[in-house]
């Protein structure tokens, strides 16, 4: 084999790696959508205190995904998770009608931040099970999405208790990253 298609050849199945923080209001289910994807199983959680890390293997990608936990007196940590984040997913309790401004407003705060200026965004409008679910084009509009400038973002919907979107979302994650 040439030099040229042995690079070539090295280059493609080179693993790529990723580092990505999951964040949103607390109940979205973020913790459930970590270990969906890391087990295949949906595990019983609790409200998530401080943080989980885990690799998930993709497509010949090793995603390490940061799930911090989102109850209000513990998102001003979000931000010690920022560093080196290039993809974002945030995540949204699609029945939660009460607190979509809220996760809309805590979405926008922390998209101003410098440290997150070249991260792409991938929004799970997850829980698309339950009968009262937005739906996607709701959740955008509600969020806000349209009106970002600059940015790469991408809103999938989800359910992580039957994984359907997860990989879709991470599909897009793929070829849309910042390395
Ligand atoms: N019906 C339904 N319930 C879900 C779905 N995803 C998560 N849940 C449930 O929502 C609850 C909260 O899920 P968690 O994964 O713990 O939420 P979290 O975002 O990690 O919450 P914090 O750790 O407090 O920030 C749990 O009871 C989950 O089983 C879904 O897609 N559909
Ligand atoms: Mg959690």
């Amino acid at each position: 084999m040439g030099v040229a298609l042995s690079k070539l050849v090295k280059m493609m199945f080179a693993k790529k790696e990723m580092r990505i923080l999951m964040v949103g209001l607390d109940a979205a289910g973020k913790t459930t959508i970590l270990y969906k994807l890391k087990l295949g199983e949906v595990v019983t959680t609790i409200p998530t205190i401080g943080f989980n890390v885990e690799t998930v293997e993709y497509k010949n990608v090793g995603f390490t995904v940061w799930d911090v936990g989102g109850q209000d007196k513990i998102r001003p940590l979000w931000r010690y998770y920022y560093q080196n984040t290039q993809g974002l997913i945030y995540v949204v309790d699609s029945n939660d009608r009460e607190r979509i401004a809220e996760a809309r407003d805590e979405l926008h705060r922390m998209l101003n931040e410098d440290e997150l200026r070249d991260a792409s965004l991938l929004v799970f409008a997850n829980k698309q099970d339950l009968p009262n679910a937005m739906p996607v084009a709701e959740i955008t509009d509600k969020l806000g999405l349209h009106s970002l400038r600059q940015r790469r973002w991408f809103i999938q919907a989800a359910c992580a208790t039957s994984g359907e979107g997860l990989y879709e979302g991470l599909d897009w994650l793929t070829s849309n990253i910042t390395t």
